[in-house]
């Protein structure tokens, strides 16, 4: 029994964020559009600012939140349209909506942007890297837009990633490729560094992750207080933040791979209870106020054929998973490689509240 060690899950993390959002809806809208600089916002004769332009304006130097003012001067062909809010809105409800469909763990983080959680999804052979081209994809099909993605084991590298091939691009940072990225990176491109911090980093010679990590924790918590923590973690390309949706989830759930194939159901039986502890844990941190539906069980085995079993349940006791584990086993009794065990939760009287601030 000793010897069996459950293999601790590595995220997989996607970050998508649309190109030049409310630019490309308009350039979509109006082909003739296509090829000239456009921007949105409000009019030069009325001190207006711009909300965003497209890649050809941008080789003018025209930028987000520029005066329109200035940014005729930089480009004086941009034709800077009015801002359609509604059109933005429905179009960002069709995206997310389409990231709903590969995952329910999304964390929206604006009308263009959301991380994806895709760690246990199975689909495309579990590969992070084929979701997020495959969302690219649909998001291209249905609406015919372009969104760029970012994949890494964390929020922080992943949204990193997805800016690194702008327009149309990915960017995968791989567990292995961490340190090597991390290294040049600059440090205004981290989490909580504002105008303030770098501008002391500046005065410090500090400018990539490199330099960083030469503070240790200490002198970082000294100068930084509350930030030290996140800026020694993220000079080394560590981010624990979990993705957090804003929808009811439907359901919350454990799973272990293990690292060696357990040869027996017998084997299993004295790891039920960590399993079960730790769904107890998660619950407990989740606090969901729902009530729970069913529970279920999943057992994947060593040949990767999977199987699942499901009661209705208002509460999860440890005798049921196990009656569910030996379900599933006696269904295929071949070595398991796979366990899982959850809750679902009834949302039938949904009101989806929280999410809705956001559109
Ligand atoms: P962003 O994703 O920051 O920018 P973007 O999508 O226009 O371009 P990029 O390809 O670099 O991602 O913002 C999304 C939308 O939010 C943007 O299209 C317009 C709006 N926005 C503003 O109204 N004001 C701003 O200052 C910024 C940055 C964005
Ligand atoms: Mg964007």
């Amino acid at each position: 029994m000793e010897n069996i060690i459950v293999i601790p899950a590595i995220r997989k993390i996607i970050h998508i964020d649309m190109d030049c959002f409310y630019a490309a809806i308009e350039v979509r809208d109006n082909p003739k559009l296509a090829g000239h600089p456009v921007a949105v916002g409000g009019q030069h004769t009325e001190r207006g600012v711009l909300c965003t332009c497209n890649y050809v304006a941008r080789k003018f130097g025209v930028r987000s939140a520029m005066p329109t003012a200035t940014a005729l001067r930089l480009c004086p062909e941009l034709l800077v349209l009015p801002v359609n809010m509604a059109k933005y809105k429905q179009v960002s409800r069709n995206i997310h909506s389409i990231f709903q469909e590969f995952t329910e763990l999304v964390e929206p983080l604006a009308l263009d942007e959301a991380y994806l959680d895709v760690s246990n999804v199975e689909h495309y052979q579990g590969s992070a890297t084929l979701i997020a081209e495959a969302i690219r994809a649909k998001i291209w099909q249905k609406e015919k837009l372009t969104a760029s993605a970012g994949v890494a084991t964390n929020k922080f590298l992943a949204k990193i990633a997805s800016g690194w091939n702008k327009p149309d691009g990915i960017k995968v940072i791989r567990p292995q490729e961490i340190s090597e990225f991390i290294r040049e990176l600059a440090v205004d491109k981290l989490f909580g560094v504002g105008k303030v911090t770098a501008k002391r980093f500046a005065e410090m010679g500090i400018k990539t992750c490199n330099d960083l990590q030469k503070l240790s924790l200490s002198e970082l918590n000294h100068r930084f207080g509350k930030l030290g923590l996140t800026l020694y973690n993220q000079a080394r390309g560590i981010d624990n933040r979990g993705v957090e949706p804003n929808r009811p989830r439907k359901s919350l759930s454990v799973e272990e791979t293990f690292s060696k194939n357990l040869d027996s159901f017998a084997i299993l039986q004295p790891l039920i209870s960590e399993f079960y502890l730790k769904l107890l844990a998660r619950l407990n941190e989740a606090k969901i106020a729902r009530p729970i539906k069913s529970i279920f069980a999943k057992v994947k085995f060593a040949d990767f054929r999977q199987t699942t079993a499901e009661i209705s349940s208002v509460s999860p006791g440890i005798d049921s998973f196990k009656e569910l584990l030996a379900i599933c086993y006696e269904r295929y009794k071949r070595p398991i490689r796979l366990v899982g065990i959850g809750v679902i939760f009834d949302i039938s009287e949904d009101t989806i509240t929280q999410q809705q601030s956001l559109f």
